[in-house]
């Protein structure tokens, strides 16, 4: 089954895309998703001039000899770019071997270990009411678990808090957008907020929130304690992770389960977190993780430590690398939930797909391989065009975590 030819596929079906596509000589070709919100073409470029050259000839079916040919082949390791990189061609052969054998990805995972996919929704208001009114409208749609994000009283635009709808895309045309910040108004807002939505929603419902590498870990870890009593699925990114014995200092003062993990590229940069079961939940996704084999390393360190996986799955991630995070959610033993947020009518256009969303479950269909398709003509009209995560500044202006 050897490769034949390779193509990298730029689009921007309403936010840029980044695909890989691999065909071999039987004809049956493989996607991979490569998006890295806002440096895009950097991982196309990495793709185009150094990697597909390699793999023209090679054997699709030797995805582990592949991956590591790719990692410690370059000699320069790990980085979200080279990293995506491999995930795409990674993601790729396993849709691949997948096809060729004509059964759906999480059948050579290891078979299913449940029956659907729990996910969580992002309902985010500009302010308290109205993120009550969005966590409504998606616990009416059926969701069982929902992150909620607001607009903090004081500050003029917040991250993370959507344009209305379902659709939330942080990513904008242009110079990128800049917010401002201050810790003590977050601080004192946050917990307001969440006794207001168990009182509105009561006990059963799933609140996730994401504070977004924004605080430090002992304000961390005051806003950990004083969310006990609402009790969180998991309070998300609550400190900046390159230092992972940070986690410690929360872990002393709090019980509010924490997640980790959607920016690392691999099983190093959650290594302590793990070991030290400083974490609870690791968010290392598909497509900027290396690939459904390094996210399976990263998962089996994680289950010995009893840590449960919890994907990034924003609409960065293409249709492509949501159908790849399925397969390997229901078949990985220790999964804990899912991230979702549905993506624009065009982008489901461009990527057809079996996995199916339903009463806040999800299911990666039966169809062979990933199950997701690219419409190449249909991709060809939506070329790229640049576009960047927001900034934020401390009142004063200071460069600030976002
Ligand atoms: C999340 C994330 C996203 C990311 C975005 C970056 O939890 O979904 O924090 O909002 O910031 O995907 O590309
Ligand atoms: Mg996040």
């Amino acid at each position: 089954m050897k490769i034949v030819d390779a193509k990298v596929i730029v689009c921007c079906p309403g936010r840029n895309f980044v695909t890989l596509k691999l065909l071999t000589e039987d004809g049956i070709y493989g996607l991979g998703d490569a998006t890295l919100n806002g440096r895009e073409l950097a991982v196309a470029a990495y793709l185009n001039e150094h990697i597909l050259p390699l793999l023209i000839g090679r054997d699709a079916r030797r995805i582990e000899d592949t991956w590591h040919y790719l990692y410690k082949g370059a000699y320069w390791r790990r980085g979200p770019v080279t990293m995506s990189a491999i995930a795409a061609v990674d993601t790729a052969l396993w849709d691949l071997k997948a096809k060729s054998l004509g059964v759906p990805l999480y059948q050579l995972l290891g078979g299913a270990s449940r029956e659907s996919v729990l996910v969580y929704g992002h309902a985010a208001g500009t302010d308290l009411d109205d993120t009550v009114r969005a966590v409504a409208h998606y616990a009416e749609l059926g969701y069982k678990a929902i992150r909620a994000q607001s607009g903090i009283p004081g500050l003029a635009g917040t991250y993370g808090v959507g344009r209305g709808g379902t659709h939330y895309e942080p990513a904008e045309k242009g110079a990128p957008p800049e917010n401002r910040w201050s810790t003590e108004h977050y601080l004192n807002f946050v917990p307001q907020m969440f006794s207001r939505l168990r009182k509105e929603f009561g006990p059963s419902i799933h609140l996730l929130h994401d504070a977004h590498h924004r605080l430090t870990p002992i304000e961390a870890a005051r806003l950990g304690k004083e969310l006990e009593p609402y009790h969180l699925f998991w309070l998300e990114d609550p400190t900046p992770a390159e230092l992972q014995e940070r986690f410690r200092t929360i872990r002393q003062h709090t019980t509010t389960p924490l997640a980790v993990g959607e920016v690392f590229n691999s099983i190093y940069d959650c290594q302590q977190l793990i070991e030290e079961q400083l974490i609870d939940y690791i968010r290392t996704s598909v497509v900027h993780a290396g690939g459904i084999t390094h996210l399976r390393k990263i998962a089996s360190l994680a289950e010995m430590y009893q840590v449960r996986t919890g994907a990034h799955g924003a609409t960065d991630l293409s249709p492509v690398c949501m159908a790849a995070a399925l397969h390997f959610d229901i078949s990985v033993h220790n999964f804990g939930i899912q991230e979702y947020m549905p993506q624009t009518e065009e982008t489901d256009k461009v990527f057809p797909h079996s996995y199916s969303f339903e009463n806040g479950l999800m299911y990666p269909g039966d169809a062979p391989g990933l199950g997701v398709d690219i419409d190449e003509s249909l991709a060809a009209q939506h070329p790229y065009q640049r576009a960047y995560l927001p900034i934020n500044r401390k009142l004063d202006g200071t460069m600030h975590d976002w």
